[in-house]
């Protein structure tokens, strides 16, 4: 990683560099060198209604948020033997609510955010307004697709939960709104692949800018994971919820579910990447290490997060153990582009960290900008990630996949994962970007730090709790407080998860006090006049094979031959459907 002393590595390579403006950086080891900054320094506006369709797209996931984050109180306090359900009147039932939670909390907040957030990380980085049309298409779909699964889900004709497993059946509403949800990512993908597509045409021969490369590959990772969703709701869920065909093939649509579903968890977290990345490094007083290795990790992800999706489904009959097997392999594969991440990212930290004074081993930690809620939000997001990510390898790994499937094991994992790493590094960005769309400056500084730290500290008591009592045995999806039976070792955890739970609900309502008085109250003309970039220490070349990465089409081709290997096998052997059962409305 040494520069090389005083020459500047742009210098060295050639002049390489698409550099409109640069800074001098000292970093780790005393060297100081030129770093390039690849976006227009000048800075871009969007236009005015566009920049108004993005947050209100964000808004719609805010409103889910909300309405999600209740259950997820009743549920965690059911854990701690506290049943709080009589407190909403209008709920028919436990799994009801769970699907109000899962459905508004991982499908609904977290596309619509990144439907607002990559369109605009496309936008700037290109310094090119989006295509309007598409911007209020995404917009309308999204609200649209919300309303149809907001009326099935309330009128308790849709108690299916998020994973919408078949033979229980929800209304044809729910499975049309969930399709317009997808559809509105589809038409985010084709704007910022038009907008991509003309920048390109203007400039041809140069890398595309680092921020659009890899908010625009996020999104069509997503585009092509999430056909098989698309095949299940549209060619089996929806015509059976319509009484157009009788009976539904269990396995098929649960297969079809997966091969998305382990995909969905990339397309939650590689928009907190693309911050991670493209803005952390910025904020923390740092830069990004290397440009081409970010490329990889976002090409490895399109390659590796699809093929992956039968370690949901190794206790899955019909389903041959040789490609359950082949599935593991990816899926160890696919935590590599995440170690990558953790090296860049810290890097980058410690980058900024030392610049601000930090001496010895880990001094530089205490001398990053604790007192941003931007990036302390994000910061804590990773830490927690940490454990989201081993207990994410004890589920891949065959055998102790028996051990914690289907027990509260796996929510402990997935609220570390995209409960934390995803949403709080969401509820981070937004503290800049609701004031850099809105034009109004944040409210509530110490508020917006305090929420964080009472979150994440919430969500480790939680996981903690979770993880002893699944690991003897306790079921997820069960609503202990009302169940008639129990198990004393479950006593302690169960309530550290009620404790958890709810520092989590309180951490999660000042973030909304923060943004609602923001919105409503920040001062005008105070927000953040650009959207804060980093810049790179090793920046992308013209030359070798570096150019390469940048052919977006040829690794979708790759991504699909993978796809194929992985799956073929399965669909050549398992085909025709096996349409064996009718649908179950049980609650
Ligand atoms: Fe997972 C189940 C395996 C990652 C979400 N996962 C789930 C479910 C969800 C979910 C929602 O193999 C439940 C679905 C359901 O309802 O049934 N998961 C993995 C593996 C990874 C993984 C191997 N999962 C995620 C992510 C998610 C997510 C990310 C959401 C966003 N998961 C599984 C398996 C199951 C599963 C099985 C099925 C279980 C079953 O039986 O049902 C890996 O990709 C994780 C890699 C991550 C890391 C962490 C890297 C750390 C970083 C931070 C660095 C920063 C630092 C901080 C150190 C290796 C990048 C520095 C800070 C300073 C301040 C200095």
């Amino acid at each position: 990683m040494q520069a090389g002393a005083g020459v500047p590595w742009r210098a060295r390579r050639g002049g390489l560099v698409e550099a409109r403006g640069s800074a001098r950086v000292g970093f780790p080891g005393g060297d100081v060198m030129s770093a390039p900054v690849v976006y227009d320094p000048s800075g871009f506006e969007l236009p005015e209604q566009q920049k108004r369709f993005l947050r209100w797209t964000i808004y719609i996931g805010y409103v889910a948020l909300v309405a999600g984050v209740f259950h997820g109180l009743a549920n965690a306090l059911s854990y701690a033997n506290i049943d709080i359900l009589p407190l909403f009147p209008r709920l028919k039932g436990y799994y009801q609510g769970l699907t109000v939670h899962g459905v508004a909390n991982v499908l609904v907040f977290t596309f619509s955010f990144s439907n607002g957030f990559l369109p605009l990380m496309t936008a700037r980085a290109l310094s090119r307004p989006l295509v309007g049309g598409l911007v209020y298409a995404t917009f309308g779909a999204l609200l649209l697709g919300n309303l149809l699964a907001i009326y099935a889900v309330v009128t308790n004709q849709a108690s299916v939960l998020f994973t919408s497993y078949a033979p229980l059946q929800a209304h044809w509403t729910y499975y049309l709104g969930l399709v317009l949800i997808v559809v509105s990512t589809w038409l985010a993908l084709a704007n910022m692949g038009v907008v991509l597509r003309r920048w390109r045409r203007d400039h041809r021969g140069k890398r595309i800018p680092l921020l659009a490369y890899i908010a625009v590959l996020s999104y069509t990772m997503w585009g092509l994971a999430s056909i098989p969703i698309a095949v299940e709701f549209l060619g089996f869920l929806l015509p059976w919820s319509l009484g157009l065909v009788e009976k539904v093939d269990p396995l098929l649509t649960r297969t079809l579910f997966w091969f998305t579903g382990h995909a969905i968890v990339y397309a939650w977290l590689l928009p907190a990447y693309v911050s991670w990345y493209a803005i952390v490094p910025r904020q923390a007083g740092g830069v990004l290490i290397s440009d081409s290795l970010t490329r990889v990790v976002f090409i490895s992800f399109l390659l590796l997060s699809i093929p992956t999706g039968f370690h949901h489904q190794f206790t899955d009959p019909g389903i041959g153990t040789g490609m359950k097997a082949f599935h593991t392999v990816l899926t160890f594969g696919v935590f590599f582009p995440s170690m990558a991440t953790a090296f860049s990212v810290v890097g980058a930290l410690e980058i900024g960290g030392r610049r601000r004074g930090g001496k010895g081993l880990l001094g530089w930690v205490a001398r990053l900008p604790w007192g941003d809620p931007s990036l302390t939000a994000q910061m804590l997001a990773m830490v927690v990630f940490v454990f989201g990510g081993i207990t994410g390898l004890i589920n891949a790994s065959y055998s102790m996949n028996q051990v914690i499937h289907n027990t509260t094991w796996v929510p402990a994992h997935f609220h570390m994962t995209v409960g934390t790493a995803v949403a709080l590094t969401f509820v981070g960005v937004a503290y800049w970007m609701i004031p850099y769309l809105t034009g109004r400056a944040l409210r509530g500084r110490r508020l917006a730090l305090a929420s964080s730290w009472i979150y994440a500290i919430g969500v480790l008591i939680f996981a903690r709790g979770m993880i002893t009592v699944g690991l003897r045995g306790m079921p997820r999806r069960t609503f202990r407080a009302q169940a008639t039976y129990t198990n004393p070792e479950w006593d302690l955890g169960g309530a550290l998860a009620g404790i958890g739970g709810t520092l989590m609900f309180v951490g999660i309502m000042l973030f909304f006090v923060v943004i609602g008085w923001t919105i409503v109250a920040g001062e005008k003309g105070g927000h953040p006049k650009d959207i804060p970039l980093s810049s790179t220490r090793l920046a992308p070349s013209l030359t070798g094979w570096e150019p390469a990465l940048d052919r977006i089409g040829l690794w979708v081709v790759a991504a699909i031959l993978l796809i194929l290997a992985a799956y073929g096998p399965f669909f050549v052997t398992y085909l025709p459907p096996q349409m064996v059962s009718p649908g179950f409305k049980l609650f």
